[in-house]
């Protein structure tokens, strides 16, 4: 496996030119080191906080099964210590996201008001030029709303299971507590990852008569993200990810300017129904 995907340091002209325009993906290590409130975040600096806000627990995918206090999760799901081995139960996982639908009822918006001023953007993301959100102007994470813009916290043992993101769209999320390994597979490795019917493997329990080729699959990227770390994640990349500690993400997706084309396409081709799309491209939904 190639490593060139993981670098030290990097300029926003290489960042649109070696990864965002061909879509490939990078880690960038302690790029988030110079953050007002540097990395780690404790859980429980958060929990001081947040503890009484409540918050919505997801599976291991992207359905909602119920709804706690930040506080009740810290308490109940992190802090064992234990690290990570087969023994390791799944803890349900805190998606936190910021408004991105009409009907969001709770919403990460206030959370992420009052931690504006502690973190940053990664300095090679480029500052302006969104087709989604839509904007003629400069956006940034830290204050403005962007699809899927949430915190993730999950304790050990926590997962995303293998997915490709929705709305066309590129991700960039930054490492902020603890360690997740993130593996990645490139679009072409589809072929192998899916069944035709819109379903996609779940590396930790393949089913092979549904998958039978999963095993050709190649991951191109299997790296530990640690506090300081983001990672740009590409669309049409599958992806999966698992906390082997307490972990704490800031995440936001979006579609730049050079992929116009692409989100276009998605847009006529039925995406325009998505809520979320709805949400962020009408001008009477948003505030
Ligand atoms: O950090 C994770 O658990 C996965 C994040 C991710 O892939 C997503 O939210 O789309
Ligand atoms: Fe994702």
């Amino acid at each position: 496996m190639s490593r060139s995907h993981v670098v030290d340091s990097l300029t926003a002209t290489d960042f649109l030119h070696k990864h965002l325009e061909p879509g490939l993906p990078v880690v960038v290590r302690g790029t988030l080191n110079g953050w007002r409130v540097p990395p780690p975040w404790g859980l429980t600096w958060l929990k001081e906080r947040f503890g009484d806000c409540e918050v919505p627990l997801f599976d291991t995918l992207f359905a909602m099964e119920e709804l706690v206090t930040f506080g009740d999760y810290v308490d109940t799901h992190t802090g064992m210590d234990t690290g990570l081995d087969e023994n390791t139960s799944i803890p349900p996982y805190l998606r936190w996201f910021t408004q991105q639908s009409k009907d969001q009822m709770i919403t990460a918006d206030e959370a992420f008001e009052e931690l504006a001023d502690y973190w940053a953007v990664p300095s090679w993301l480029p500052q302006g030029d969104y087709v989604f959100p839509p904007a003629s102007g400069q956006l940034d994470a830290t204050r403005d709303s962007f699809p899927a813009r949430g915190m993730f916290v999950c304790g050990t043992g926590g997962r995303t299971r293998l997915h490709v993101d929705p709305w066309a769209s590129d991700a960039c999320l930054c490492q902020v507590t603890g360690d997740k390994r993130f593996i990645m597979f490139p679009p072409e490795a589809g072929e192998f990852l899916t069944d035709g019917n819109g379903g996609t493997v779940d590396l930790d329990e393949p089913d092979g008569t549904r998958f039978p080729e999963w095993r050709r699959a190649v991951p191109a990227l299997d790296e530990v993200l640690s506090p300081g770390d983001a990672i740009f994640i590409p669309q049409g990349w599958y992806h999966t990810a698992i906390a082997l500690t307490d972990s704490v993400s800031l995440t936001w997706n979006f579609t730049h300017r050079v992929h116009e084309e692409r989100f276009g396409a998605y847009l006529s081709s039925g995406g325009e129904a998505d809520p979320v799309v709805a949400y962020f491209m009408s001008n009477d939904e948003r505030p």
